[in-house]
This record gives structure tokens, sequence and C-alpha cells, in this order.
């Protein structure tokens, strides 16, 4: 069996003879069948996604869809097929009897008959103002398990504390198409696709963040900055006079992966247009949250509703909720945060 707490190798060029596989990792180290199938299912949408973003310019999948998503956003083709992807798997995987999609209005409740006992939560396809001019974009999901009794799933099985999740992830659309994730109290995992095998292939176990909190970089959409409070002003302010670097994608999971593997910090914080943030606290926040943390980083609201707080104690009240996010290495959140005290 592969022993995936080694850090492993980039693999499965045409001239290897072993690699470790995403179906591999999950069958030997889960040991769950139903949660296998599901991240099995998750992973084939992904591998989808990936396809109609690559062929979007051909295939005529770039523009408007015509219609609008439960934030009142309008959807863009390639929103609406990724999130009819995922969607479909997803039932047809037979473990799921909740999914809240960031383009569905209301949660989707499974019929009893093809229910199991996980819900997802999940952005198909996130920076969608990045799909028309070919730059990065992501998927992004967590995992909970059921908890109200019966087959049939409620809203309740979702709208609890982050730290309930039993797993997250993100896949990002970019150069490569990567899958990174983590299993409760397990390391994160990194996997690519390879296009010709069509499987992702383990790349690197027990994903960290750099020690010491890694290159200096800060990482927000610095145009909001006459709406934020004053403690993320004088922060920012400083990363400047420190010689922080900017860099903004505007895709989370771009700027999210970029933060862990390099360091630094990814803000985007409340402000005076939007009182609780933009990014969605349920498959925005609270995964990214989890991976983070998991990454051996901190991932904060700053100052929401009267306090700062972790984000994955947060507890949400609405499945299409939104809050403040500052997540990063604990070298730049936490001096953050020192502004509010
Ligand atoms: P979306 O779900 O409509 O794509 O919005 C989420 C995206 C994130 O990927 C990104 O961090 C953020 O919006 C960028 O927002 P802005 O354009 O305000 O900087
Ligand atoms: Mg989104």
């Amino acid at each position: 069996m592969a022993n995936f707490s080694k850090t492993t190798p980039g693999s499965g060029g045409d001239l290897d003879s072993e690699f470790h596989s995403l179906t591999e990792y999950l069958m030997t180290t889960l040991k769950d069948q139903e949660l296998t199938v599901l991240m099995s299912q998750m992973a084939l949408a992904c591998k989808a996604t990936s396809r109609a973003c690559a062929k979007a310019g051909i295939a005529n999948l770039f523009g408007m869809a015509g219609d609008q998503n439960s934030s009142g956003d309008d959807q863009k083709k390639l929103d609406v097929l990724s999130n009819d992807i995922f969607v479909n798997a997803l039932l047809k995987s037979g473990s799921c009897c909740v999914l809240v999609s960031e383009e569905n209005e209301e949660p989707i409740i499974v019929p009893e008959k093809d229910a199991g006992r996980f819900c997802v939560c999940f952005d198909p396809l996130d920076g969608s103002s990045n799909i028309d001019c070919n730059v990065s974009t992501g998927t992004i999901f967590a995992v909970y398990e059921k908890k109200t009794p019966g087959k049939l799933g409620s809203v309740a099985d979702v709208l609890r504390v982050g730290s309930d999740i039993v797993a997250a992830g993100y896949c990002m659309y970019g150069a490569a198409t990567e899958l990174v994730l983590c299993f409760k109290g397990q390391s994160v995992q990194r996997f690519a696709l390879d296009p010709s095998l069509g499987e992702f292939v383990h790349t690197h176990s027990n994903v960290t963040f750099p020690s010491g909190g890694g290159k200096k970089i800060y990482s927000c959409n610095e145009g909001n900055f006459p709406y934020w409070d004053q403690p993320i002003k004088d922060a920012v302010t400083e990363f400047k006079a420190k010689k922080y670097a900017l860099r903004y994608v505007g895709s989370m999971v771009s700027d999210v992966h970029r933060t862990i593997l390099y360091g630094g910090v990814f803000v985007y914080p409340a402000d005076s247009k939007s009182p609780k943030g933009k990014l969605r606290v349920l498959y925005e926040g609270f995964p990214m949250a989890l991976l983070v943390e998991c990454a051996g980083g901190k991932a904060s609201t700053g100052m929401f509703n009267g306090s700062v707080q972790r984000m994955l104690d947060l507890e949400p009240t609405h499945v299409h909720e939104r809050c403040p996010v500052i997540l990063g290495s604990p070298r730049d959140v936490d001096f953050i945060l020192s502004k509010y005290n």
C-alpha cells in the first residue's frame, strides 16, 4: 500500500511506472465506502468541469446564460453547466441527502430512495468574473455527515458550526487542474489531473504553510480600502510599509492556493457597503478555513457581529449567508487581528 504520509514527488509522466492515484488514496485511507463513492463522484465532476473550462472557447461556452443565481448574480454558461455536472454526479452517488449550491436558491433535498449519509455544500465554479478572460477559476466544497434522524436530510444538517465538516476541498482550473483535499483529523493532500491518464495523481502529502509565515504577500481587493474598518486599513497600510507584495487574482481558489503554498494572508473583510463581507460561509469561508487550519494556518472573520471570531465557530442561519474572511499564515492573521486590540 502507498505511504501517503510521506511527500511523494510529482509523478504520472508518460515514462513513470509508479504513481499513486486519488482513487487509491480514497480506497486505502478512508475506510468508508459511502464517503469514497461520494469523493469519487466529486472528482469525476471536477474532471468534467475542467474539460468544459478548457474547451470553453471552442465550444462557445463563454458568456452569459441569461439568468441569475441565489445571490442575484448574473449566471454564465459555465456556471450553469458546472452546477448541472456537480448536482447530477452527487445525486447519482447515492451518498448524499442534502446539496447546497451557490447556483441554487434552495437546498436540494435528495428523495429518500436515493439518499445517503452526507450533505455537500459547494460553489461549482467560483471566480465567475474570471471565466470569460481565461483566468483560473475553481470549485470549492464542504461535506457534512447528516445529524438529524431518518433518511431524509434537512437544512438543519448544514446549518451548523464549521468544525462539524468531515471533508473539504477545492479544485483549481488553472494552468494545471489541481485537487486539494482534507479529511477531518487528517493532513492536506494535493493531486494533479493527468489529462492523458484521466486521473488525479497524488503529488504532495502533509501540505503546510511555510514555517515562519512564508513570503510577505497580502491579497485583497484594495479598491475597497475606503469602505474598510480602521483596523483593516491600518494592517494593510503597515503591510505596504513593511514592503509586502500585493497579489490578487480575484478567484478565491487561486488566491488561497497561493497563500497556503507561498505564505502571506488573504483578506475579504466586511466593509461599509457589505457589512457581512462578500464570500459565502458554507461553500467559500468554511471549506477554505478547514483546509487552512489543517495546513497550520489560521482563519478568522475579523470583527463580525461585535466580536473577532474563529471562522469555523460560526453557526450560519441561512444557506447562502456571507461572512468576512481573513485567512493565512499565523504570522499575518495574528498581525491583522492585533489591530482590533
Ligand atoms: P463568485 O462566487 O460570484 O465568483 O464570487 C466570489 C469571488 C471569489 O472567488 C473572489 O475571492 C471574490 O469573489 C472576488 O471579489 P471582487 O471581485 O469583489 O474582488
Ligand atoms: Mg463563489
